[in-house]
């Protein structure tokens, strides 16, 4: 359908030219990227297959998915498919680069959910189909390597079922044969609603064969699942089934349709990407039940002021990077009416408008509702953010960058370079909100916060290798603090006497321990003018200048010190003197007052799958983690959350231990709880540490 008044495409019927996105999702190297290469060379778009392994394919062509062998960015590729464009994000499936897989998902109309077929890492997707499911994308789930799946499809559903609140909706079953090793192998498969059956080939299109007769028991046994599951939402269909009429397909197919597009079902397709086998019926899938662009302007309340049929163009971005050559790029969708290159638009001057795929951009005039397109150096647009008439405006549903769960301590190796540093990480930053950085003055340190370990060796990789800015990383340090056990009085005088008018100040102070928390507390017990008022500040700077390392090397806190007594010269004192005074009764009183160092304990939550919980326990106990309990994690059905009280110094590599034992997908997070004393071998090593950094 077209409106008559702007010719935007409207929704509605597959091969009228309308544009849709669809984004490939799914865990770490389930096979996202080839199954993108598979569905460009199946459409046309590419003439030769390349493959991720060989860095080859249009997905993984940036140096670092090169390196890594991993995505670690969006993908972007546009094709045409019987007449409609359609844009596929293929996105990093590692948690750590989640950020990126959010922000496609958020500009979908559809997902492709990529698994592999085995039931023991569906856990892997949790965290993924709670997100799909909390924003209500239709998705559909490709079981992908089905040419390496040792179980049973019916099992890996199963499984899948666990971790998602929509119903599946298996689409296919696989024809099964003996290799020559006496192992199984899926030859083929049989489609549940045409009821055909088709045999794989090594590349194109698969086979229309005849019903294999041994696969017909198990192909009506799921196909009365399907329709089971479909009669759930469609009284006629189930009226059909209980009267034992024949549904009609075309009955089957609109319901397919319509409980996938509100997000009542997610079918399952079976396939196998780095070969093309099921990535037709995928695509035919997609051309019969994704969304058009208003359905889901609509489903995600964004043109709600305008109307759906508002000619006013709106775009939304949701990516940005930054070359060296092209400047800042914005990824936008464009959600109504059409940008074109020159025009003004909220006040913002729209330059270059270009069409990526994979790495190339490809320079266009204008692009129409539905379309993504990248924006040239339209600076003032960031990720989150949409452009109208009304100009800027943040997108309130836009994913939230991920809390940080692992920092690294950051330097430039050339002191020259720490403009050109943090330019570079602003840009880092920019590109991915799930990267931040934060000078913590605690410790003097300037701290790069992320997801993981990789995360963060990719940033600093294009430190160097974009930005030329050669960096240093060390575990952050701990902010340890230092206190005292016992109190002392004491008295000092600072004189000097050097020509003309010297220096003179003398000084009594009480010092005393205060309790956890306290901080640092100054008391003036002066009578009589015996330290002239206008020195007692002096007095009072000299202690805390001192108290930014105490004896053992760490910032002092929790004392008080009282200044009860001292002397003044009228010509040769002066708050110089004062100051100096302050400062050598407090460094002769203090290593006697039984100094001892705090350590920062911090209140963590860990969220993990519920099966991993007494784990996560022994985990926690093993770090010197006090256990405080566990409960169940609001929103997450089948996850705990256990809180614990944890030394910060016990921290840093944490999430890699979490990561390990939940099969990637737990998290944490903390917050400053109390300081504690520490003593023995442990404090002995800090102080001795400190003291070879200092020197
Ligand atoms: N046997 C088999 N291997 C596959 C299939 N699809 C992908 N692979 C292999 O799985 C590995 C990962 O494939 P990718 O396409 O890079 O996976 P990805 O999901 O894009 O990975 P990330 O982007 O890092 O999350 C590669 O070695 C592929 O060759 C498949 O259908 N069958
Ligand atoms: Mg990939």
């Amino acid at each position: 359908m077209t409106d008559p008044r702007t010719g935007t495409i409207l929704s509605g019927r597959p091969g009228s030219g309308a544009h849709r996105v669809v984004a490939l999702c799914g865990p770490y190297l389930s096979g996202k990227t080839s199954l993108l290469e598979s569905l460009l060379y199946a459409t046309g778009a590419i003439g030769r297959r390349g493959s991720t392994r060989a860095g080859t394919s249009v997905g993984d062509a940036t140096a670092e998915s090169r390196k890594r062998g991993m995505g670690t960015e969006i993908n972007i590729a546009s094709v045409d498919y019987l007449g409609d464009q359609w844009t596929f994000l293929d996105t990093p499936g590692s948690i750590e680069f989640q950020h990126d897989t959010f922000a496609a998902l958020a500009v979908c109309d559809a997902a492709v959910v990529v698994c592999e077929p085995s039931p023991e890492r569906v856990l892997a997707l949790a965290p993924l189909l709670k997100y799909i499911e909390d924003n209500r994308i239709p998705h559909i789930v490709f079981i992908n390597k089905i040419d390496s799946a040792e179980g049973r499809v019916r099992d890996m559903l199963a499984a899948l079922q666990n971790v998602s609140t929509a119903k599946l909706v298996l689409r296919q079953v696989p024809i099964r044969r003996n290799a020559a090793d006496g192992s199984e192998e899926t030859v083929g498969y049989v489609d549940l609603v045409s009821e055909r059956a088709y045999r794989y080939k090594s590349s194109g299109a698969s086979d229309l064969i005849e019903m294999p007769a041994e696969i017909l028991p198990r192909e009506s046994e799921a196909r009365r699942e399907m329709l089971e599951t479909l009669s759930e939402f469609d009284d006629t269909l189930l009226e059909q089934l209980i009267e034992d009429v024949a549904p009609e397909k075309s009955l089957i197919y609109r319901d397919l349709h319509d409980e996938f597009g509100a997000q009542k079902i997610a079918p399952v397709l079976l396939g196998a990407g780095d070969r093309e086998n099921g990535v037709r019926r995928l695509l035919k899938a997609l051309r019969h039940d994704t969304p058009f662009v208003t359905e889901t302007a609509k489903r995600r309340a964004l043109l709600l002021d305008k109307g759906p049929l508002d000619k006013n163009t709106t775009a939304e971005c949701f990516k940005v990077l930054h070359q060296a050559h092209t400047g800042k790029l914005s990824l936008a969708r464009v959600w109504s009416g059409a940008l074109g290159e020159g025009q003004s638009l909220g006040g913002q001057r729209i330059g270059s408008l270009l069409r990526p795929f994979g790495q190339r951009l490809e320079k266009i005039a204008e692009a129409k509702a539905g379309e993504i397109v990248v924006l040239a150096k339209l600076d003032a647009l960031s990720a989150g953010q949409s452009l109208s008439s009304a100009g800027i405006a943040p997108v309130t549903d836009f994913p939230p960058a991920e809390p940080p769960v692992f920092a690294l301590s950051l330097s430039a190796k050339n002191r020259n370079d720490e403009v050109k540093l943090s330019g570079a990480l602003f840009k880092l930053a920019e590109e991915d909100p799930s990267l931040s950085y934060e000078p913590r003055a605690e410790t003097h340190e300037l701290l790069l916060k992320g997801q993981g370990e990789m995360h963060l060796k990719i940033a600093v990789e294009k430190l160097a290798g974009r930005y030329n800015v050669a960096v240093e990383t060390a575990p952050p340090r701990v902010a340890y603090r230092e206190t005292i056990q016992a109190g002392a009085t004491q008295h000092a005088r600072y004189k000097r006497q050097t020509g003309g008018h010297g220096q003179f100040a003398d000084i009594k102070v009480e010092i005393r321990p205060l309790q956890r928390g306290a901080g640092f507390r100054f008391v003036d017990k002066i009578v009589g003018g015996v330290v002239p008022r206008n020195f007692i500040p002096a007095v009072e700077e000299g202690l805390r200048d001192y108290l930014k390392e105490g004896p053992l090397g760490q910032p002092v806190v929790d004392l008080e010190v009282r200044l009860v007594d001292g002397q003044y010269h009228s010509v040769d004192s002066s708050e110089m003197s004062f100051k100096m005074a302050a400062r050598i009764a407090m460094s002769e009183a203090m290593p006697t007052c039984k100094p001892v160092l705090l350590e920062p304990i911090l209140k963590v939550t860990v969220a993990a799958p519920s099966d991993s919980t007494a784990r996560i326990q022994r985990l926690i106990s093993g770090r010197r983690g006090q256990l405080l309990g566990y409960d169940a994690r609001p929103g997450w059905s089948g996850w705990d959350e256990v809180s614990a009280l944890m030394p910060e110094s016990e921290l840093s590599d944490l999430i890699v231990e979490i990561r390990s034992v939940t099969q990637g997908v737990g998290t944490w997070r903390a917050s400053f709880d109390h300081l504690q004393e520490l003593a023995g071998r442990a404090a002995d090593r800090i102080v001795e540490e400190t003291k070879r950094r200092a020197a």
